[in-house]
């Protein structure tokens, strides 16, 4: 058991004290709803209390776009305050208990020590992120010609070589994943040569496959622009599996939600990167034009349930091992980064727990009889099912709070940090 847990544990059981009657209230009648459709209220319960979602140290602190970004007293603002308010949403929220670091924004001296700190506040980690997409204080080459496809042998090798320092520094903290997102691209047609641009790319990206520990994987996240405006080098899941496929039996894809055209049906790139045994993890977000990076659930929940529906799915036809990375990917430009962090994650809960309720036999029979109506409303019913009472049920099951929110304001965790942090930089950009 962790031992030093941010808020005070009585004071959460107090505040869920004066909710627990209306949560057995829900709870009993969504059991006899349920019931009624031949599932059981308990077994479901036991499922969701089951999953997890990682989340970024980066979405920890406020976000911001190239306008500006409008920090929040008492942000953290290195990995050591991170940790401390995922151990808030973990403490309160009880489904985030890894966070994905990102270097070298998370760098420390001890990466053994910062395992520790984390398994102290209930926290492990998540799959590890490299960054060749901005240039540090002191680095040799420059990015701007791109990183792991530049045309310079030498930015190609510093780029490997960083990624290769995040896989030892993630050996330390104890995950098995790389998550490789490069923002190589052009902003004008010739700029590059588009086929010459994606050799360069897996030449490279096969230096950093051939030092991958056994049981790793690397996840290639694609993108479809942004900072490239013209052509991106791992623009689309096509070109994602095709490099996945290239590299080997360790590369998988992950799908960032936000990284796709506005209405590409992302539920079926899930079902076919499942299909050949390629599907590697998520970044879940929302978005209404571009990586807006909002809110899990936020604009599109339907669409994230419709993700789940296809996990649930793929879990029940494995293809090779199942074992998708789920994390969270967002930047809160407007809201205590701790509050959308445990509205995103009980989104994405309640998008798997409702995937869970779909009658996956009165679906296929729709479908095999090509009733198109009543194979939607197999999803429809499950869809329009309030599960709100069982992802209450389980986080207190597990310690956490009925109303992750209200504890959260309750425990005036942030204006305490406001008198203990330092004030966080006003700088423009995503952290
Ligand atoms: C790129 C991305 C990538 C991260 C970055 C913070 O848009 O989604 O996953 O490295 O955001
Ligand atoms: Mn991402």
């Amino acid at each position: 058991m962790a031992g030093d847990l941010p808020l005070a544990q009585d004071d959460i059981e107090r505040l869920n004290a004066g909710l627990t009657d209306a949560l057995d209230d829900d709870y009993g009648s969504l059991g006899r709803q349920l019931g009624r459709r031949g599932i059981d209220i308990d077994g479901v319960k036991a499922k969701v209390a089951g999953f997890s979602v990682a989340v970024p140290s980066w979405g920890a602190g406020r976000g911001g776009t190239r306008f500006a970004k409008f920090p929040i007293a008492g942000e953290p603002t290195n990995i050591h305050e991170k940790l401390e308010d995922c151990a808030v949403i973990q403490q309160l929220g009880r489904a985030t208990p890894r966070v994905s670091p990102h270097f070298p924004w998370d760098k420390v001296g001890d990466y053994r020590g910062l395992r520790e700190e984390a398994a102290a506040l209930g926290l492990g980690f998540d799959a590890v992120n490299s960054n060749t997409f901005q240039d540090q204080p002191g680095q040799a080459v420059s990015y701007a010609t791109g990183s792991l496809s530049s045309t310079r042998a030498e930015v190609r090798e510093q780029a490997v070589a960083h990624n290769i320092e995040c896989i030892e520094i993630g050996r330390q903290l104890g995950v098995t994943d790389l998550t490789v997102w490069i923002g190589d691209g052009t902003n004008f047609p010739g700029q590059q040569d588009l086929g010459r641009s994606l050799d360069r790319y897996l030449d490279a990206a096969a230096q950093v496959y051939a030092a991958l520990p056994g049981d790793w994987r690397m996840l290639i996240e694609h993108k479809m622009f942004e900072p490239a405006f013209y052509s991106t080098v791992i623009s689309d899941w096509g070109s994602s599996i095709l490099v996945a496929q290239e590299l080997g039996d360790k590369a998988k894809c992950l799908v960032d939600l936000g990284h796709h055209a506005p209405n590409v049906n992302i539920e079926q790139i899930v079902a076919r990167l499942h299909r050949f045994g390629k599907l590697g993890g998520f970044h879940f977000n929302d978005s209404k034009y571009g990586d807006d990076d909002l809110d899990s659930g936020s604009i599109n929940p339907h669409q994230l349930f419709l993700v789940f529906n296809e996990l649930i799915e793929a879990e029940m036809n494995p293809r090779g091992e199942f074992r998708p990375a789920y994390m969270i990917d967002q930047s809160h430009n407007v809201t205590d980064p701790i509050e959308s962090m445990l509205s995103s994650a009980e989104a994405i809960v309640a998008a798997y727990a409702k995937a869970l309720l779909v009658d996956r036999e009165a679906l296929l029979a729709a479908q095999e009889a090509n009733d198109t109506m009543m194979a939607f409303q197999a999803l429809r019913a499950a869809y329009r099912t309030d599960v709100t009472p069982i992802l209450a049920a389980a986080r207190v099951g597990a310690g956490g709070a009925i109303d992750t929110i209200a504890a959260y304001r309750a425990s005036g965790w942030r204006d305490r940090k406001a008198q203990e942090r330092k004030a966080a930089g006003a700088a423009a950009g995503i952290v």
